[in-house]
């Protein structure tokens, strides 16, 4: 099979596995375990990519990685009717670009700095003060977007919605939404789409 997706368990990598199963798209899956002590990628990730993270995408023998890329790759080749993706001259795909990138970029960076000073035990730092901020900035930008709008293109669901799901859904199970209904209304549509329950089944 000419698609294949390098996964690792309890990882953005449940993203790309969304999408695929959204696209219906024939694809085999990889999987990895992560160490139960230090939580990193096998070892055998670098083999296929320098970097040995997930999600890392193979298609007719070539390796792409970075989630938003792999989702433009995955668009571009296999979503020729833009099912998943609006059109370039749309109103919605400027929108559509903007949260599929912020899926990694500026809504995610301050969970992941989250996360770290927790690790580091610095969460009530300065610093995690000023990063707990940014947090709540990035999530209220969420959800004023998703009170006047069905989904994070515009009014059809997209690739978009795959790529922020994998935060808000672990969000959401961590009751972290509360006092967000439009997010929280977000999570549940978007739970009950047989691909994302297929997901569940072959991606955590
Ligand atoms: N910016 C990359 C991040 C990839 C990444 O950091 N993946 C994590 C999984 S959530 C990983 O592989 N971590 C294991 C490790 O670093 O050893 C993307 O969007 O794909």
């Amino acid at each position: 099979m000419s698609l294949k997706l390098h996964h690792l368990n309890a990882s953005r990598s449940q993203r790309i596995v969304w999408l695929l199963l959204e696209l219906g798209v024939e694809h085999e899956i990889v999987s990895y375990q992560r160490d139960a002590t230090t939580r990193l990628a096998p070892p055998e990730l670098l083999n296929i990519h320098p970097l040995g993270k997930s999600p890392l995408l193979e298609h007719d023998g070539r390796v792409i990685a970075e989630t938003g890329a792999i989702a433009e790759y995955l668009m571009a080749k296999f979503d020729p009717d833009h099912r998943l993706h609006p059109r370039a001259d749309s109103q919605d795909f400027p929108r559509y670009l903007e949260w599929l990138h912020s899926a990694e970029g500026a809504v995610f960076l301050p969970s992941l700095l989250t996360m770290y000073l927790g690790l580091a035990g610095a969460a009530d730092s300065q610093i995690g003060q000023i990063i707990a901020q940014e947090r709540e900035k990035a999530a209220n930008h969420i959800e004023a977007h998703l009170s006047s709008h069905a989904y994070f293109a515009g009014e059809t669901f997209s690739a978009a919605d795959c790529l922020m799901g994998f935060q808000l859904a672990s969000g959401a199970a961590r009751g972290g939404l509360d006092g967000r209904p439009a997010t929280a209304g977000w999570v549940q549509k978007v739970s009950a789409r047989p691909a994302f329950q297929a997901m569940l089944a072959v991606g955590i």
